[in-house]
C-alpha cells in the first residue's frame, strides 16, 4: 500500500497514520518527524530546517526531497508506506511521482483529512509543541492554504484524491479512511 495522508497541520495526519501502521505493518514517513529528529541531533540538515519550522514556514523542497528520496530507499519502505506531510507543495508532489515511477511503484491513493481551522488552532494549543503557539499556528494554515491546498487538484486530476471528515472520534475516523483506501491498496 502506497498512500499519502494529507491535510492542514493538526488534521490528525500522525494520529490516523498510527492506526494504519498497526493494521497494514508498513511504515509511517513523516517529514515533520525526520526534520524534528534532524534538530534534536543538531545535524547540519536540522539547523538548516529549525528556523523555518520555528516560523511556521515550510523547510526547503530541496531538503525535503533529499530526506524522503533517503527514507523510502530503505528496506522497510519496500512494502508500502503511509507518507504523512509529505508532500507539502507542487515540487514535492512531482518529485515524488518521478521518484515512485523510478522505482516502478506509483502512488495509489491520498485522502485528506477535513478539519475546520478553528478545531485544529484549540487542538494544537491543547497539545503544545514548541511550534504550537497561537501565532505560529494560524501561520501554518495560512502556508497550507497557499502551498499545500493546490496539490488536492493535483491530486483530483489523477484520480487519485479521497475526502474523509478529520472532526469527532478517532476510531471512527479510522474506519471512514479505511473505507476510503484505493481498492488496490
Ligand atoms: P508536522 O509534523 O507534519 O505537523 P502537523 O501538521 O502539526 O501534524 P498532524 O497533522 O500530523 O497532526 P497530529 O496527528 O499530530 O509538521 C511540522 C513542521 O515541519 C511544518 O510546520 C514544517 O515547518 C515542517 N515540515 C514537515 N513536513 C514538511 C514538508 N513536506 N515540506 C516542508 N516542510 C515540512 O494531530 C494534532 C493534534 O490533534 C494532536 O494533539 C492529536 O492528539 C489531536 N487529534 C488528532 N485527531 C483528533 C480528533 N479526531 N479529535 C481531537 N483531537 C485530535
Amino acid at each position: 500500500m502506497r498512500i499519502v495522508l494529507f491535510g492542514a497541520p493538526g488534521s490528525g495526519k500522525g494520529t490516523q497514520a498510527e492506526k494504519l501502521v498497526a493494521d497494514f505493518g508498513i511504515p509511517q514517513v513523516s517529514t515533520g518527524d525526520l526534520l524534528r529528529a534532524a534538530v534534536a541531533a543538531d545535524s547540519d540538515l536540522g539547523r538548516a530546517a529549525k528556523a523555518a519550522m520555528d516560523a511556521g514556514e515550510l523547510v526547503s523542497d530541496e531538503v525535503v526531497i533529499g530526506m524522503i528520496r533517503e527514507r523510502l530507499a530503505e528496506p522497510d519502505a519496500e512494502n508500502g508506506f503511509i507518507l504523512d506531510g509529505f508532500p507539502r507543495s507542487l515540487p514535492q508532489a512531482e518529485a515524488l511521482d518521478e521518484l515512485l515511477a523510478e522505482l516502478g511503484r506509483p502512488l495509489q491513493g491520498v485522502i485528506h483529512l477535513a478539519v475546520d481551522n478553528e478545531e485544529i488552532v484549540h487542538r494544537l494549543l491543547a497539545r503544545g509543541r514548541s511550534d504550537d503557539k497561537e501565532e505560529t499556528i494560524r501561520n501554518r494554515l495560512q502556508v497550507f492554504d497557499r502551498q499545500t491546498q493546490p496539490l488536492a487538484d493535483y491530486y483530483r486530476r489523477q484520480g487519485k484524491f479521497a475526502d474523509v471528515v478529520g472532526e469527532g472520534d478517532i476510531g471512527a475516523i479510522h474506519e471512514q479512511i479505511r473505507r476510503a483506501l484505493p481498492s488496490d491498496a
